[in-house]
């Protein structure tokens, strides 16, 4: 990890591909990017086999631009449809077990904080809503009890989109699925409040129709993570599949469901409040 890991060899810059120097030499790496500027350079993610509109896939491209680090960062995915675009991104990637991530996460931010004491490395857990709070429940929790200190954010598209539609304890009540033919029986875990009562210092949730909110929201939870603690996004990221959602409707479902269940939200600890407005009137006097 660190710049050291994407630099080319010298000499073989002719020999290798030109989408690979160009990601190196324009994209990411080592500067900070505006979501605006996604499409005009290499970005960290591409080509990914997720279905065609799926909003799950445009939230993680943003994602990716929002990393603070990419260079530095390690993310943890499982299995769900999340984990095919992750897997595809120039970001070291760790496959957990389904339901483990959060384990996963927890050892790995302890062992780099012990082998590399003096430098900032980022670990960020992206899962579905099974792996999250359903089968990952336990684990999940437990990292926030324990107040590990990295990001966990939940795509949340209210089913279970990779094995092909099962209800989730995010599914909302009343809601029928190909596996759940007579509606679901159980109102939808809220998940945030959980987050809050288990030590989560930031918490957020939000529906992603605002690529430039998104983008402030991740670099919030992962710059908190680094200094306080557990900190977790709640995103609603439609199911277009499930959900008969046909791919030009995905913004307009996104929007509709903002204003009903998922206006944004943003929660954090008074430590964390403190640290922002001091970064953030940093960043001002740098610009005046
Ligand atoms: C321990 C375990 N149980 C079940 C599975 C099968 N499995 C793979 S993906 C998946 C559902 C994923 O749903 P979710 O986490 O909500 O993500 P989505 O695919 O909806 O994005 C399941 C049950 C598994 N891989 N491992
Ligand atoms: S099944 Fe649903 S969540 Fe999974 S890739 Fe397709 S549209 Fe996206």
């Amino acid at each position: 990890m660190g710049l050291e890991y994407v630099r080319i060899s010298p000499g073989f810059e002719k020999y290798m591909p030109k989408d690979y120097v160009d990601l190196v030499k324009y994209g990411q790496f080592g500067r900070q990017v505006d979501v605006q500027q996604l499409g005009q350079f290499k970005e960290l993610v591409e080509e990914h086999p997720m279905c065609a509109g799926c909003f799950m896939a445009y939230f993680i491209r943003i994602f990716y631009a929002a990393l603070p680090n990419p260079e530095d960062t390690i993310v943890i995915g499982t299995a769900g449809c999340a984990r095919l675009a992750l897997s595809q991104a120039a970001v070291p990637f760790i496959y957990g077990n389904y339901g483990d991530t959060n384990a996963v996460a927890s050892g790995l931010k302890r062992a780099l904080t012990i082998r590399f004491p003096d430098k900032v490395k980022d670990v960020v857990v992206i899962a579905g809503d099974g792996g999250l709070i359903d089968i990952g429940f336990g684990m999940t929790m437990h990292s926030w009890f324990r107040r590990e200190k990295f990001t966990t954010i939940m795509v949340d598209n209210e089913v279970y989109g990779n094995t092909g539609g099962q209800e989730s304890g995010m599914s909302p009540k009343g809601v029928q699925l190909k596996m759940a033919p007579k509606g679901k029986q159980f109102d939808k875990i809220n998940a945030v409040e959980l987050a809050k009562v288990a030590g989560c210092v930031y918490v957020a949730k939000l529906a992603p129709t605002n690529p430039k909110r998104i983008a402030k929201t991740i670099r919030r939870a992962i710059l908190a993570a680094r200094h306080f603690g557990p900190t977790f996004i709640h995103a609603y990221t439609s199911c277009n599949i499930e959900y008969s959602i046909p791919t030009d409707k995905v913004l307009e479902d996104a929007r509709k469901r903002e204003k009903q269940d998922f206006a944004f939200y943003e929660w954090m600890t008074d430590e964390v409040r403190e640290y922002f407005e001091e970064i953030e009137k940093q960043s001002q006097e740098v610009k005046v």
